[in-house]
């Protein structure tokens, strides 16, 4: 009943008034969507690649230096047989573990990427020097040649490893970071 009271050109200017807020507000809603969209686009493709990139966990990492206490391992080859000294070592993150030749090299530290922490291989890898494959240090020749691997930033856990030349020794030791 009010409606047909309403002058023709209220009504009209009522219906211009509307196509414009509907024009105006159907371009703000297509701008909005559209900064949305791309800004939410590029969102997901980081998070994918940072994954990818982190799970060869070999690639590229500084390495984290020893912040803590520096421990020393035994590496012996004699007539007991071929062992690491201690062959179980705890230490806390950041410390970091020195082995040395004692007795007939070649020895070298290795550990097990499948039995290392969850996430801790990539930052451990980061940490060894000179690696001849993930996780698998360099052959030590000489008495007295040292190699040490810094346990900075590397998750809490077990880390079993083992001599690459004497595993059927059984020279293997076991690193429990705290
Ligand atoms: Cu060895």
């Amino acid at each position: 009943m009010n409606m047909k009271s309403y002058p023709r050109w209220l009504a009209g200017a009522a219906a211009v008034l509307a196509c414009a807020a509907c024009g105006g507000g159907g371009e703000k809603a297509g701008a909005g969507a559209s900064t949305g969209a791309t800004a939410a686009a590029p969102a997901p493709a980081p998070a994918a690649g940072a994954t990818t990139a982190a799970a060869p966990g070999g690639a590229p990492s500084a390495g984290k230096p020893i912040t803590g206490k520096t421990w020393d391992v035994k590496m012996i080859g004699d007539a007991t047989g071929y062992k690491f000294d201690p062959a179980a070592l705890t230490i806390k993150q950041g410390d970091g573990v020195k082995w040395t030749v004692v007795s007939t090299p070649p020895h070298n530290v290795s550990f097990w990427p499948d039995s290392v922490p969850s996430g801790a291989a990539s930052a451990l890898q980061g940490n060894m020097p000179n690696t001849m494959s993930q996780l698998v240090g360099p052959l030590l020749l000489n008495a007295n040649d040292t190699y040490t691997v810094s346990f900075a930033g590397v998750p809490a856990g077990t880390y079993k490893y083992y001599c690459t030349p004497h595993l059927a020794m059984n020279m293997k030791g076991t690193i429990t970071v705290q």
